[in-house]
């Protein structure tokens, strides 16, 4: 099957040997770019399988062999939506579902694929995201990747499409390992150096479980997001072959399309344990809703302090700003412990992490472009659900073990962070 010519700019991913793992968790720990590793996945049992078969139909037959009995659901992407998950032109709805029917055996599943094939409308079946532990006959066809295999909460997750989907620009908060089984998919790449350049979608409409861009890729309409222009000439592109790997280092934004029957294996791996990313996503719901009742030219000199005493993008500013009367003083207090409880949360992040972070407090909590957008009428509501939200989430933080943080301090925080 051709894959269609892209008609923007663009580099391509590099493609390299597959490293050994502790080269590869070095790259990835200090902040490495996305690499398509080639080289790695012949000796996977499933791939030989699904690469004997030769045909989609027998491809088929191998996986209903061997899950053909476990429960599934997929999502059916009618023909005249042309593939298309993504959102509406004001970002208001997604017409994005990890699932739009029941469970259904496997084999059910694979008569769905088989008809989707056949047909020439150009429709699409796609069972995404199916946690891998649900299919524990695949284990010993698809032994586990040793790249980063050391982290703690690593998800695997199962894959497979008809074939004609198309994914919409959206983020991860987690390392990605992408491992092309069979099939192919073309993933475009934008650096995570500007959130609001990429128009985040409303807060509270999400792509699956991501953060979306109302930037369609193939279709972009730069009368209405002129600021992504200047993103989009960064666009990477690897088209993934059967046998290859994708790594997409966290928060890099990614599209991806799907050309005929494709089974893909993906790792994601969160970059700090579970408990720290829990403290993190607090940190980040808390700062924008305090943030949100600063006034700007104040909120901005926050920016400056988070930015010299937490990102080390500049100097620390002299002084803390001052405030003009009780109730901006109230605030501020309230804007200095933030600022504490931030620099306590964020001292840990490992550097190559940390270096991605100011896009997202610009965004979110210094919120330099304005409020971030929300789908719905009633902010107000909008707000106490965050609210009620960072505030079960921190709930869930106490029970987690306080010991599996370190607070450490080092001579840089005491200077710093107070
Ligand atoms: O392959 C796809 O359809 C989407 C995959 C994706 O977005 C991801 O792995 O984060």
């Amino acid at each position: 099957m051709n894959i269609p010519a892209l008609t923007f700019v663009h580099t391509e991913v590099p493609r390299v040997p597959a490293p050994a793992a502790d080269e590869f968790n070095r790259m990835a720990a200090n902040g490495s770019e996305p690499a398509v590793l080639t080289g790695c996945l012949q000796d996977w049992p499933l791939v030989r399988e699904l690469q004997q078969a030769g045909n989609p139909d027998a491809e088929i037959a191998v996986l209903e062999r061997l899950i053909g009995h476990r429960k599934v659901q997929y999502t059916t992407i009618a023909p005249e939506q042309h593939g298309q998950l993504g959102y509406t032109d004001d970002g208001s709805r997604t017409n994005f579902a990890f699932t739009s029917g029941k469970r259904v055996a496997f084999s059910r599943f694979g008569d769905a694929l088989r008809a989707t094939l056949a047909d020439r409308r150009g429709g699409a079946v796609y069972m995404q995201s199916a946690p891998l532990r649900g299919f524990p006959e695949l284990l010993p066809h698809v032994p586990d990747l040793q790249y980063l295999a050391t982290a703690a909460e690593a998800y695997r997750q199962l894959w497979i499409g008809s074939g004609g989907h198309v994914v919409n620009l959206h983020f991860d908060p987690t390392h990605n390992l992408i491992a092309m089984l069979t099939g192919r998919k073309r993933v475009t790449l934008i650096p995570p150096d500007s959130m609001t350049n990429m128009y985040p979608a409303p807060l509270d409409v999400r792509l699956g479980d991501a953060i979306g861009s109302q930037v369609t890729l193939l279709a972009p309409d730069f009368a209405r997001h002129p600021r992504a222009a200047d993103e989009l000439a960064k666009a990477r592109v690897a088209i993934l072959e059967p046998g290859e790997i994708l790594y997409i280092p966290p928060m890099w934004w990614h599209h991806v399309e799907s050309f005929g029957l494709n089974v893909m294996l993906n790792k994601w791996v969160l970059p700090v344990p579970a408990a720290h990313f829990t403290d993190l996503t607090v940190d980040l719901v808390r700062g924008m809703l305090l943030f949100s009742d600063i006034p700007r030219s104040l909120r901005l000199r926050y920016r400056e302090a988070y930015a010299g005493a937490l990102f080390g993008t500049a100097e620390p500013p002299a002084s803390p700003p001052a405030a003009a009367d009780a109730v901006t003083g109230r605030l501020l207090s309230r804007a200095d412990r933030q600022m504490r409880d931030s620099c306590r949360v964020l001292r840990d992040v490992p550097p190559a992490l940390r270096r991605r972070l100011p896009p997202l407090y610009d965004y979110y909590v210094f919120q330099v472009d304005g409020a971030p957008s929300l789908s719905n009428t009633d902010p107000a509501g909008f707000r106490r659900k965050l609210r009620l939200y960072a505030g079960a989430v921190s709930a869930i933080r106490a029970a987690q073990s306080i010991a599996s943080l370190p607070r450490r301090r080092t001579q840089t925080d005491r200077k710093t962070c107070q």
